[in-house]
């Protein structure tokens, strides 16, 4: 078994029992037990859980690996691989009651920088949908036991699009204004509030592209190797791998076209980043 591998397994066993976690807490009733960066941007008592249970799993199965995780401290580690950990994506779905939220696991190696690292290993996994998507970088893109590939024709009807908010309310006028410049590209928009999903959805060509401002790197890390092992691209800002800044994913295609809009309107128009 390759390292990718053997990381890959690791990942897709501690997401059964992080999903399983996760979903059992939510039917027991969810607690807030924060807000972070804005009122809206809440933390419940079962993201901080489900992350410790993934951060024990892993330190337990691989000592000296680094974590970065949204819910606790980051630590570099010794070997050269970090762990890149959303407990519970889709946070606000969460605390609603909305199905849509995902544990995200992603192994990289390199630096811990969506702009310098290599991810090997990822698994995105939707308990209360009952889907675990999995991927190996050079191995595809799967949902269980069915590859996975982006939508890369043409309609002419326009691409379906998802695209997301930040939690800030300032951030919402340059967001908005965005999506007026993006509309006409789109047949229609999807708002599904888990990056996590939106990014295997475009891997799964459920959604032909998906592009946000102000991810961090636990919201992206295993999609976008999804993505890519999907036949799909990933890009930032321009020359730039995905981050803060900018997320955009879809066929080569259909990301040039969404970034030729995207940072058009950027240059005329200083959008604040979240
Ligand atoms: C969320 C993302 C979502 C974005 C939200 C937030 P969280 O992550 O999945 O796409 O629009 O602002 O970043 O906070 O639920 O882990």
């Amino acid at each position: 078994m390759s390292l990718q591998q053997e990381l890959g397994a690791l990942a897709v066993d501690i997401a059964h029992e992080a999903g399983a976690l996760a979903r059992r807490r939510r039917e027991e009733g969810v607690s807030i037990a924060a807000s972070k960066s804005a009122l809206a941007d809440i933390v419940t008592e079962a993201d901080r859980e489900v992350e410790n249970l993934i951060r024990e799993r892993i330190a337990a199965a691989r000592p000296g690996d680094g974590f970065l995780g949204e819910e606790s401290a980051a630590e570099r580690g010794t070997t050269g691989i970090t762990w890149v950990v959303d407990p519970i994506d889709g946070t606000v779905n969460y605390a609603y009651g909305i199905p849509s939220y995902a544990v995200s696991i992603a192994a990289v190696s390199g630096e811990p920088d969506p702009r310098e690292w290599q991810a090997l290993a990822g698994v995105i996994h939707a308990p209360a949908l009952g889907e675990l998507f999995h991927v190996v970088r050079g191995e595809g893109a799967w949902l269980g036991g069915q590859r996975l590939k982006v939508n890369a024709e043409v309609n002419p009807a326009g691409s379906l699009l998802a695209t997301g908010f930040g939690y800030d309310p300032a951030t919402h006028a340059a967001q908005l204004e965005m999506l007026g410049r993006v509309m006409p590209l789109a047949r229609d928009i999807r708002r599904i509030g888990a990056a996590s999903l939106d990014l295997a959805y475009v891997a799964a060509g459920r959604l032909d592209g998906y592009f946000e401002r102000g991810l961090h790197p636990w919201d992206h890390a295993a999609g976008v190797l999804l993505v890519e092992e999907a036949g799909g691209v990933a890009a930032g800002v321009p020359g730039s791998a995905p981050t803060r800044e900018m997320t955009i994913v879809g066929s080569a295609e259909l990301v040039a076209r969404l970034s030729a809009i995207v940072f058009a309107g950027a240059a005329g128009n200083k959008a604040t980043t979240p």
